[in-house]
């Protein structure tokens, strides 16, 4: 078995499955070494070589399971592999429940209480896995094992071992390397690069430092009763209650549509989010109708209006024209690219009606600005305006003050799940990540979803699988 692996990463390297050079991974950081096995359905001697390894390494293991399931995508074609050659059968999960009939997550069939393996191209932190994991159990699935291809050997297999998942591997970076070098491949400067980089990017097993340790990770009720702010306090107290970390983004351009879609979704969610100047027949009835639907199923209505002029003219833009968003809107949102003048407007009309704003300081669209320098600066304007200022619109956690709320959009079930640097888009530039990654990974407080729901033939069930999706991450990051 020792020289089919060795055999393999030589294929692999040729074929450019493992690649060296400098790249940005998911998590943004920078990274020496590529792992892209999606290139192997192109040539399947190899693919098939790296599924009957996969059962090999599960057998040798001793794993007993009654099902298979690849993590989409990448694993897919290697469980199919190994369940077709040894006749066990397979489970498909989906990204995205279908968009008709049955909106099974998991496909296939199986008995609850019985247990499936999980197969993987690559392991990082682990987290595709568990992702999965959580989905074959929400269906009452058991996982206790999972097979990689090539685990990156940065902390993953420990940090699953921690969720109850024993992870085997064909081969991990360390033996890679000594293969590639053994055959130079690659030079020794190189391999020293991705050990390091190994070295200094593992996701830590074993007990946390302990600063953090001392601090408890907080519920949002809890931390509700440490902010000043009335709309923050609020907004915890709904998500606390609700159970719900949800805020659908209503962007339908009727006011009929988005009143049908507020009622549907209404039960699930804490905050809904609206376009107001893509709806084509606004009224006062219509902004009379929302927030009776807003009281009714207890959410906050947050206005997307995204201010981003000098103080003056935002302050009309607030309060004027054809919207008068501040007589309606508990929140709204601010570019900090003005400077603290936008928010100075703002504030002129909000305070007294006791409205809040969030800060825009990360997008998820490819190739915004927003980063670095520029979104320190949005944070230490928001801690110089925190009577108005609530928190963030944000692709990650920004400030370790609880009184801030996080609010991540750009999220969809399908979204990215590899550890990759690959994130799903729509084509336009927005970019998606799972409420898993949002949650967990990103750390967001609130998932902001689009069109994962409101797109959906029935946007009600589509809500309450993203509030359970969101929600059962926070509870884990919470016991965590
Ligand atoms: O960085 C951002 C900030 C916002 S507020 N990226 C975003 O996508 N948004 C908004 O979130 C965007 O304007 C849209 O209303 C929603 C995402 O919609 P989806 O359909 O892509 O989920």
């Amino acid at each position: 078995m020792a020289a089919r692996m060795e055999q393999l990463i030589l294929d692999l390297f040729a074929i450019e499955a493992v690649k060296f050079g400098d790249f940005t991974l998911k998590s943004g950081i920078q990274s020496p070494i590529y792992f892209d096995l999606r290139v192997i359905v192109s040539y399947p001697v190899i693919m098939n070589e790296v599924a009957e390894l996969l059962w090999e390494t599960t057998k040798t293991s001793g794993a007993n399971f009654a099902t298979v399931c690849g993590v989409p995508y990448t694993a897919l074609p290697l469980a199919t592999l190994m369940s077709a050659h040894h006749d066990v059968p397979m489970l498909i999960r989906r990204k995205e429940a279908k968009d008709y009939g049955t909106k099974k997550m998991i496909e296939g069939k199986f008995e609850a209480g019985s247990s499936c393996l999980i197969v993987e191209d690559v392991v990082t932190s682990g987290s595709s896995v568990r992702e999965t994991a959580q989905a074959l159990e929400s269906v009452g699935l058991v996982v206790t094992d999972a097979v990689v291809l090539l685990d990156r050997e940065q902390g993953g297999k420990q940090k699953l071992k921690d969720s109850g998942i024993a992870l085997q591997s064909i081969c991990g970076t360390a033996q890679l390397l000594r293969i590639l070098r053994k055959h130079e491949k690659i030079p020794e400067s190189v391999a020293e690069q991705v050990r390091d980089f190994v070295r200094n990017n593992s996701f830590q097993p074993g007990p946390e430092p302990p600063v953090k340790k001392a601090r408890k990770a907080l519920s949002y009720g809890e931390r509700g009763d440490l902010c000043q702010h009335p709309v923050a306090k609020q907004l915890f107290d709904i998500m606390e209650r609700k159970k719900s970390n949800l805020a659908v983004s209503a962007d339908l351009c009727t006011a009929a549509g988005i009143l049908k879609l507020a009622d549907e979704v209404g039960p699930h969610i804490c905050m809904l989010k609206t376009h107001v100047d893509i709806i084509t027949d606004f009224s006062a009835e219509f902004v009379q109708s929302l927030t009776q639907l807003a009281e009714q199923h207890e959410f906050l209505i947050f206005e997307d209006r995204k201010f981003a002029d000098i103080g003056s003219t935002v302050q009309h833009q607030y309060q004027d024209g054809l919207y008068q968003i501040s007589g309606w809107a508990h929140l709204i949102n601010a570019h900090a690219l003005p400077g603290p003048g936008v928010l100075e407007g703002l504030k002129q009309v909000g305070l007294g009606k006791q409205r809040a704003c969030l800060l825009i300081a990360e997008m998820s669209s490819r190739g915004n600005l927003a980063t670095g320098e520029y979104t320190k600066a949005t944070v230490k304007m928001a801690e110089e305006h925190r009577d108005f200022v609530v928190g963030f619109i944000s692709q990650s956690q920004l400030s370790q003050d609880p009184a801030f709320i996080h609010m991540t959009p750009g999220v969809q079930l399908c979204g990215s799940g590899d550890g990759l640097g690959q994130r799903s888009g729509d084509g336009l530039g927005q970019q998606y990540v799972s409420p898993w990654d949002a949650v967990v990974e990103r750390r967001a407080d609130v998932i902001i979803v689009g069109r994962g729901v409101y797109k959906d033939p029935d946007p009600a069930t589509a809500a309450q699988r993203y509030q359970t999706a969101a929600f059962q991450a926070y509870q884990h990051r919470l016991a965590n």
